[in-house]
């Protein structure tokens, strides 16, 4: 590991990578007690990647994420509360509670939506790129996919389109090995994505997905491009998730817990701890204090999300369809 960022920014990262960690653990507690309605894919392990890349974008700058988007929605900015209300089903969820997981949306910070379809968001990225580019905006688009969104046709559609026109958007392939329970060297012939890139003549980096700041200064040369009009970039970053594939899903069979505890050795957070204190950029007692601040904020979130009531019924047709913008149809 290592990084010109100075200490107060590496302690930013620090807590964003705490504060994803500790939120989906209380979501994984909260789903086997029953409260969770609807499937919950949690960001384990993996934290590291949405972290490193979001650091680099504003409010104003798109996030087309996953099924295991959680992570990419607290990093751009959605709060721990409204994310697990949403899980909830409650009314003050960052959907107001008609989503759940997989329909994260939270169009003022920038977060365009998780999704149960796995490689649309390829093409929403490259489409957001397109009309960012076509409005003269230095927005940048990012797409986060996991590797078995690789071989689906919207890889190869999207990412040759915003090579050839330009577009200012980041590919970031959170390639965690298994899509479900198919090994990607089962999928794949080649285990790096990052390799495909120089075919589409796409800048390609692959990362170390699980060090936060080998993320982090990957990202920012890719944003840097993609803003000053040089066009997108593939990162792959190699990662693991360590929960089961769902909350509730057996996670055996088809890996084993020696490949398990080797990666969880490798853990994201407790690698930062560790370079925080090595390189003195932080002290235990600093780092305590984060870990405590970060624990308040997740348990008032649970408490702020059982607390919260669910939607009325008599509001179940609102949120279809542009209220602010209706006009009235005369069917004569
Ligand atoms: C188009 C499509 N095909 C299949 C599925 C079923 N499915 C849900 S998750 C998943 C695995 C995805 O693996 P990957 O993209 O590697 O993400 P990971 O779960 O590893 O984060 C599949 C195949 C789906 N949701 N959408
Ligand atoms: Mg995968």
């Amino acid at each position: 590991m290592t990084t010109s960022l100075d200490g107060e920014r590496l302690l930013v990262l620090y807590a964003e990578l705490l504060k994803i960690r500790r939120t989906e653990e209380q979501l994984a507690r909260l789903h086997a007690a029953g409260q969770v309605h609807g499937a919950c894919h949690t960001y384990v392990g993996e934290e590291a990647i949405a972290v490193g890349v979001c650091a680099h974008l504003r409010p104003d700058d798109a996030v087309f994420s996953t099924h295991r988007g959680h992570g990419h929605a607290l990093a751009k900015g959605v709060a721990p509360g409204e994310l697990m209300a949403e899980l909830l089903g409650r009314a003050t969820g960052v959907s107001r509670g008609r989503g759940g997981s997989m329909h994260i949306f939270a169009p003022e910070v920038g977060m365009m939506g998780t999704s149960g379809i796995v490689g649309p968001c390829i093409l929403q990225a490259t489409g957001a790129g397109y009309s960012f580019k076509l409005l003269k905006k230095d927005n940048v688009a990012v797409a986060f996919f996991g590797d078995g969104a690789v071989n689906n046709g919207a890889f190869h559609e999207g990412i040759n389109l915003a090579t050839i026109w330009k577009l200012p958007v980041l590919f970031v392939c959170e390639n965690n090995l298994y899509a479900t329970e198919v090994p990607f060297a089962y999928s794949s012939g080649n285990p790096n994505v990052g390799d495909r890139g120089p075919a589409y003549g796409l800048p390609s980096v692959i990362v170390d997905g699980n060090d936060v700041l080998a993320v982090y200064q990957a990202a920012g040369e890719a944003v840097e491009r993609a803003r000053s009009g040089g066009g997108p970039t593939l990162i792959e970053g190699k990662t693991y998730r360590t929960r089961a594939h769902s909350e509730g899903m057996r996670d055996g069979g088809y890996r084993s817990v020696e490949e398990v505890n080797a990666w969880k050795a490798r853990d994201p957070i407790t690698r930062l701890r560790a370079y925080l204190l090595e390189e003195e950029e932080a002290g235990e007692p600093e780092l305590v204090a984060i870990e405590h601040e970060i624990q308040t904020l997740v348990e008032e979130a649970a408490t702020f999300a059982q607390n919260s009531p669910w939607p009325d019924p008599a509001t179940a047709a609102t949120h279809v369809y542009d209220e602010e913008n209706q006009t009235e149809v005369s069917h004569a």
